[in-house]
């Protein structure tokens, strides 16, 4: 898979236009649509922080088990399928969401890397509207087809607390998931609490909800078709029937959970795991897997490596991506902030 920089159109001030356009819009207006949803104390009445204290606040456990990772049946970068056996661990039960990015970012002073300057010397390959902090967004397309492919934009001064550039913000978010955060971001995060990123043996491992065998079954829809996870229905990148009830982002816990009690693992916000993508998994029985050694990465010269990211997005329907499986993967290169993407963390402590 080509990486997703390419597909990146600089669009350097055009925040401000689709912030107006697009935040407008907001998911609240639709929430009564869908029986799925609404479980009390998540969702619409939730703050965006856990009520509970300690190490593992806003956790779930999940067993030691043995499963099958990956998938034969469908996207090629999913094979092979292959046995693999995990410790137990702890996991969000929610996305990150801005309310607990906040108080991270208040405690520590921490500056995001959308935030950061860029030094043209690192990256001479890079076009020059891409040499300004910002991150990446999504922009309908103008076009009726959007067949160019032409739907992300960088966005000058995009970022956590401003995911649409100057003049948006994440006011009345709080318990949306954290978004624009790069790979170094959630590291920071999940370190700052004790805590780190998903394998993305872990992740695949939770989200599965201790449901056994190959990976066939709908996780974006119940069997009569009606959304169970904040997808895109209708035809990406042009028509978004919002049938699930949100146009972009869902706060947490707004879909029916997993059977491990794990909220938006398929759909809402792509999230980052700690495993460097290569396309594909080994045949090999594994246990605790931690994905490919850097040094075996083949990054072209000027090249970002990339992290595997999971559970697909509101963004993914089922004419593209269509990766809302536990088995789906993508890469998403491991400096790149996206509206698209957010995280949740695992700790390590065995036992509840
Ligand atoms: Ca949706
Ligand atoms: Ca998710």
């Amino acid at each position: 898979m080509a990486p997703f920089r390419r597909f990146v159109s600089a669009s350097v001030g055009a925040g401000a236009v689709f912030a107006s356009a697009l935040i407008g819009v907001s998911a609240t207006g639709l929430a009564n649509k869908n029986e799925s949803r609404l479980e009390v104390g998540s969702c619409a009445a939730y703050s965006g922080v856990p009520s509970e204290d300690g190490e593992t606040a806003g956790m779930k456990f999940i067993p030691a088990g043995t499963f099958a990772m990956g998938s034969e049946r469908h996207q090629p970068e999913e094979r092979f399928t292959h046995v693999v056996r995990m410790e137990g661990f702890w996991i969000d039960r929610h996305e990150v969401t801005n309310a607990q990015f906040k108080k991270f970012v208040e405690a520590t002073d921490y500056v995001t890397v959308a935030e950061r300057p860029i030094d043209p010397k690192t990256h001479p390959d890079w076009p020059k509207e891409m040499l300004v902090p910002g991150s990446v967004a999504f922009v309908p397309p103008k076009g009726a087809r959007g067949e160019d492919g032409r739907w992300w934009q960088y966005i000058a001064g995009a970022n956590w607390r401003q995911p649409r550039g100057p003049g948006s913000s994440i006011a009345g978010k709080e318990n949306h998931p954290v978004v624009n955060v790069a790979y170094d971001d959630a590291l920071a995060y999940a370190k700052w609490l004790g805590r780190s990123l998903p394998t993305e043996g872990q992740w695949e491992f939770a989200a599965r909800g201790d449901r056994e065998g190959e990976d066939d079954w709908s996780s974006a829809f119940d069997s009569e078709g009606k959304p169970i996870a904040n997808t895109w229905q209708g035809i990406f990148p042009v028509l978004n029937t919002k049938d699930d009830g949100y146009l972009e982002t869902a706060p947490v816990g707004c879909f029916a959970p997993n059977g491990y009690g794990l909220y938006d693992m398929i759909g809402n916000v792509w999230e980052w795991t700690s495993d460097w993508y290569v396309s594909g998994h080994a045949k090999a029985a594994a246990t605790n897997p931690k994905g490919p050694e850097f040094v075996s990465l083949r990054i072209a010269p000027g090249q970002t490596p990339s992290r595997v990211i999971k559970g697909g997005s509101h963004l993914c329907s089922m004419n593209y991506c269509s990766r809302f499986r536990p088995a789906a993967r993508q890469p998403q290169e491991n400096d790149l902030a996206a509206t698209h993407v957010g995280f949740r963390t695992v700790h390590s402590k065995s036992n509840p």
